[in-house]
């Protein structure tokens, strides 16, 4: 989980023949989302049950075997679920806890000491565990910096460095807990799920084979050999029954446990422990569900050619607010004839980007053009033309280097305040992107500023153009372009 991490926590959900694990992220972490529960549909009621009437979901049909296809968009049409009471959520967590009526399960106390003891990763670990004895607040702890920190881990704290510890016996207690189940997810708190396109997508694998289905990052420092994929544990981690299996009958076994656990002790993030233990034990490699599962809120989603007519499954970095809108959003439309549709892309574009103001420049923005994956090159006409401004000098020379390339939909220029010269990056998608403030430049008496502009009538002429009639509804996903 490469973006903010902490330590983890596993809450699940039964519904249906899938069992539903949230990883949520370190007890601080949780305390404040649980303030501000990023799952509002997750009821949770003092007898200890969710109201499932809340989920826009069939959780009557259990997942059918069937094998991947191809369906056109009328899609499979969803068996209206039954309101009623699902199980309680199961939580793992790096603190027994109880929070509300959630009793939180600490993942690592399975650790054997040789694991814990003399390791200055588990330090946080055992203050945690001492601040609870003593009715402490355990929040200041996420204060405390990873000791062991590399480049890599750079600005973590120390609470992240437990993540490389869990994912392993967390999948191993899921699969304890809960034996014997269609399919496990492994999400976070500040992820989204669409219950009734994951029920869709769902349709099409057939949880009898071993299959480890996610958004795929590709981890080049890890692995420069081969192109090796993780999971990104945010865009969450779908694992087969079979699968599992299969993963319980390798870990179960003491002598395994122990390597791994002695080898996570240099990787860096638990989806990527995870990945190398399936990829090294089971020879499982990823199933690539992008962008159905991805890293992305509604807003920083990419809108293009690749992803326009993709069903949506996994949403993440959601903000609580944001989650609310997206919740009230399938809502909205569990109650009209889109029911019976699954949710595409398009549609979050429809409803969360399309009425932005994408016209005006808009500074201290980011974006988000400077990906690679999705760049037009500048016009090579820009260096030698002496009419036309160096789109580097200026953020209105970019926006009109920009202008001139057709499929150009955005720009961004970067620049620090002491030189002249900035980037510009053009880009063949839309997205909003997120302010993003000055910041000073490390080291140096300088700031760096984002600035993000968009082509919009060439946008609304984009929109208009695309089409999802006709277009088979694919339920697979793909690796991200990299
Ligand atoms: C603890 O670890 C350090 C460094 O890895 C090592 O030098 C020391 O001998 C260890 N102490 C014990 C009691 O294992
Ligand atoms: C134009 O020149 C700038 C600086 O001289 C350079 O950084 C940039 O890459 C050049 N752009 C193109 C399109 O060649
Ligand atoms: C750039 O910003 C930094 C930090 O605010 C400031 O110290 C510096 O004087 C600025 N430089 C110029 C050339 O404006
Ligand atoms: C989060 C993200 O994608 N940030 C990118 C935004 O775009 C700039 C350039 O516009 C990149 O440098 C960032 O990595």
């Amino acid at each position: 989980m490469l973006p903010f991490l902490s330590s983890t926590h596993t809450l699940r959900n039964l519904v249906g023949g899938i069992v539903i694990l949230y990883i949520l992220i370190s007890s601080y972490h949780l305390t404040k989302t649980w303030r501000y529960p990023t799952r509002p549909d997750l009821t949770f009621k003092q007898d200890n049950s969710i109201d499932c009437a809340a989920f826009p979901f069939p959780p009557t049909s259990s997942s059918p075997s069937k094998p991947a296809q191809q369906k056109p968009l009328q899609a499979p049409s969803p068996t209206p679920h039954k309101p009623g009471l699902c199980p309680l959520p199961l939580i793992f967590s790096d603190l027994s806890q109880r929070l509300g009526s959630h009793h939180l399960i600490d993942v690592l106390a399975s650790l054997p000491s040789s694991v814990t003891d003399n390791n200055t990763d588990f330090d946080v670990y055992f203050k945690q565990k001492e601040y609870a004895s003593q009715h402490r607040d355990i929040r200041p702890l996420s204060a405390l910096p990873d000791l062991r920190a590399d480049w890599r881990t750079a600005g973590h704290n120390a609470a992240w460095a437990l993540d490389k510890y869990k994912f392993l016996p967390m999948v191993l207690a899921a699969w304890e807990a809960e034996p014997n189940r269609d399919w496990y997810l492994f999400t976070e708190t500040d992820s989204y799920i669409s219950w009734a396109n994951l029920q869709r997508m769902l349709g099409h694998y057939d949880p009898g084979t071993p299959l480890y289905i996610g958004n795929p990052v590709r981890l080049h420092a890890e692995v420069p050999e081969r192109e090796f994929y993780m999971a990104h544990g945010g865009s969450g981690i779908l694992l087969s029954g079979a699968a599992m299996r299969a993963f319980a009958d390798k870990f179960g076994d003491e002598k395994t446990a122990e390597r791994w656990h002695a080898r996570a002790k240099d990787m860096w993030y638990g989806d990527f422990v995870l990945a190398a233990f399936l990829d090294e034990e089971l020879d499982l490699q990823i199933t690539p569900a992008w962008p159905i599962m991805s890293r992305e809120t509604p807003r920083t989603a990419v809108y293009g050619e690749e992803t326009w007519c993709k069903p949506v499954v996994v949403l993440h970095h959601m903000r609580p607010e944001e989650v609310s809108e997206m919740w009230e959003f399938e809502l909205s439309r569990w109650g009209s004839e889109l029911r019976e549709t699954p949710l595409l892309h398009k549609e979050l574009f429809k409803d969360f980007v399309a009425n932005e103001d994408l016209g005006a420049r808009r500074d201290d923005w980011d974006n988000m053009s400077g990906e690679r994956r999705f760049a037009v090159p500048l016009p090579p006409s820009a260096n030698t033309s002496a009419t036309e401004p160096d789109p580097v000098t200026s953020v209105e020379a970019c926006g009109e280097a920009c202008e001139v390339m057709d499929e150009c939909l955005q720009y961004t220029f970067v620049a620090v305040n002491t030189t002249e010269i900035g980037t510009c990056w053009l880009s063949s998608v839309v997205r909003t992107g997120e302010a993003t403030p000055v910041e000073p430049v490390p080291d140096r008496a300088e700031t760096r500023r984002w600035q993000s502009g968009w082509m919009d009538k060439r946008i609304r002429r984009w929109v208009d153009k695309q089409s999802c009639d006709g277009v088979p509804l694919s339920w697979k996903g793909e690796l991200p372009p990299q």
